[in-house]
């Protein structure tokens, strides 16, 4: 008899379908905002899934976690406050502390269930959640940015897909609080989908961060077990040009200086999601 096939199947549109054959299901739990599982693929490790999305996996989480952090962090000159909103993981947290500068990396993830599961599971992602520097919430993302102003150099939007808990992480107001909460010269980024397959709310995500910061960019990069695999990052700043990002001494496995540029030169058909300058 042949051994049994398990497959974990994200339906990423109606018409498209990311499979991956599976060891086991390590954890798998209703908590008050979504269902979460953990999975191991023998592809890409494991796999954390939130509401049957993929949100990371161990073999190309260094993708996302790095351009969501390094490209606003070597943006903006000084950077020493960090907020990161969501991202319970510790993925954000774990490359935010690798710049020497930062004295507190604050992070606000509404749901205890995942940073709790990625502490058991997930070890090689969550391994700055007890950082001295870091400080973890369990809280209302939206609330804290309400409650803050002027406070932090650089705030990243580390959200879920725009259903559920994160529909308002994609808010203008969401966007005009961030705005507030950020320091003079300070930079913000959010994760803003696909442009082959959510090109709609790129457009009003960047329309929206637009009408608060005064410079708005749109920058790629390649995520092979996110819906169609080319990722976008919106990132808001109050005054750095992210043309001009600062050198650094640390180790990474994605993030480069080149690719930091790089990023920033869309293809024709990203550029017409782009914000106008
Ligand atoms: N479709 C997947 C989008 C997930 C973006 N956030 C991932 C969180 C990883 N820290």
């Amino acid at each position: 008899m042949s051994d049994l096939e398990l497959w974990f199947t994200e339906r990423q549109t109606e018409n498209l379908a990311l499979g991956c054959r599976i060891r086991s299901t390590l954890v798998r739990e209703r908590t008050p905002y979504q269902d979460l599982a953990i999975v191991d693929t023998l592809q890409y490790g494991r796999m954390l899934v939130l509401d049957g999305c993929v949100m990371t996996t161990e073999q190309d989480e260094f993708v996302y976690h790095e351009m969501i952090v390094h490209v606003p962090l070597l943006t903006h000159p000084d950077p020493r406050r960090v907020l990161i909103i969501g991202g319970g993981d510790g993925g954000a947290l774990r490359e935010a502390l690798k710049h020497p500068g930062i004295e507190k990396a604050t992070m606000v993830e509404i749901d205890g269930a995942v940073i709790e599961q990625s502490r058991r599971f997930l070890p090689s992602i969550a391994c700055a959640l007890d950082d001295p520097r870091a400080e973890v919430i369990v809280g209302d993302g939206i609330e804290h940015v309400k409650g803050a102003r002027g406070t932090y150099d650089v705030i990243l939007s580390d959200s879920t897909d725009p259903i559920g808990p994160a529909v308002g992480l994609f808010s203008a107001e969401f966007y005009r609080d961030c705005y507030n909460a950020l320091a003079d010269g300070g930079v913000f980024v959010a994760q803003s989908e696909s442009p082959f397959l959510h090109a709609g709310l790129i457009r009003d995500v960047q329309q929206r961060v637009a009408s608060v910061f005064p410079l708005t960019r749109l920058y790629l990069a390649a995520i092979p077990t996110y819906p169609s695999g080319l990722w976008s990052f919106t990132l808001g700043s109050k005054g750095p040009d992210p043309a001009q990002p600062r050198p650094f001494d640390f180790p990474t496995r994605y993030y480069t200086t080149e690719v930091h540029r790089a990023a920033f030169a869309l293809p024709a058909f990203a550029r017409e999601l782009e914000a106008p300058r």
